[in-house]
């Protein structure tokens, strides 16, 4: 098998490297966790960060890529992003439903709409015509908007009733999703995927890396940061009603 990793793959191994001391970081700092909910926080935070590292040594070692024909031509797709996105994604929505004490249904609506953006968004990477990729990239959008409107809305108003501490917790962590997350979409139709060919394979493949390790390692170094705001939000009161 030929192997169709490029230079880009500088970018595959710091991301390897980064999500795997993240990994290694937060199981350290977790390890003299002994109440059960706080130990949710850190079982799901490094899930979302050892997929990552697994799936960035895929990339990096030219496992995880392939080539899709639109035209006359061969696009480098990287697979493994969707293959790490449609588990690890829904586990950071999990993160923040927990502790905005989300109720099920809520949860549900939220990881039934994040699915339905990768899902879709799986399906536009690896569609054969130009126009076909950008409709379900169009599609797959949507649902990341509605997806953002339950987190500014429904969830927001959950976390309001949370302890300021989690509350305000909750607010830095939502806002830095709003935006690295709208930020996925600009990469994706700039870059390869998009065949318009503005962001060469090299510096997309960069700009993932970046959004990836800021959207997981960042998102859980925040998160896991306070213990003592942790302990209010698994406080048995957090997720009832
Ligand atoms: C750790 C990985 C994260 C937080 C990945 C998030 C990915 C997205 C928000 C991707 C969104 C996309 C669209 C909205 C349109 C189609 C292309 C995608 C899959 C890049």
């Amino acid at each position: 098998m030929t192997t169709l990793v490029g230079p880009e793959s500088l970018w595959l191994w710091i991301g390897t490297i980064g999500m795997t001391l993240g990994t290694l970081y937060f199981v350290g700092r977790g390890r003299s966790v002994r109440d059960p909910k706080m130990q949710e926080f850190y079982i799901i935070t490094i899930f979302i960060t050892s997929i990552a590292a697994v799936m960035y040594f895929a990339m990096a070692t030219g496992f995880g890529v392939t080539e899709v024909v639109v035209g006359d031509e061969a696009l480098t797709i990287y697979w493994a992003r969707y293959a790490d996105w449609i588990f690890t994604t829904p586990l950071l929505l999990l993160d923040l439903a927990l502790l905005a004490g989300a109720n099920r249904n809520t949860i549900a609506t939220l990881i039934g709409l994040d699915v339905l953006m990768i899902g879709t968004g799986t399906v536009a990477a690896f569609a054969a015509t130009p126009g076909t990729r950008i409709a379900w990239w169009g599609i797959s959008t949507a649902a990341l908007l509605v997806l953002l409107y339950v987190l500014v809305g429904t969830l927001s108003k959950n976390a309001r009733n949370q302890s300021p501490e989690v509350a305000s917790l909750f607010g830095t962590l939502r806002n830095l999703v709003i935006v690295l997350w709208l930020l996925y979409p600009v990469v994706w139709i700039l870059g390869t995927e998009g065949t318009f060919g503005i962001l060469p394979l090299y510096w997309e493949t960069a700009a993932f890396m970046v959004l990836d390790l800021s959207a997981k390692v960042g998102f859980g170094f925040i998160l896991l940061r306070s213990r003592s705001v942790l302990e209010r939000a698994a406080a048995p009161s957090a997720a009832a009603a």
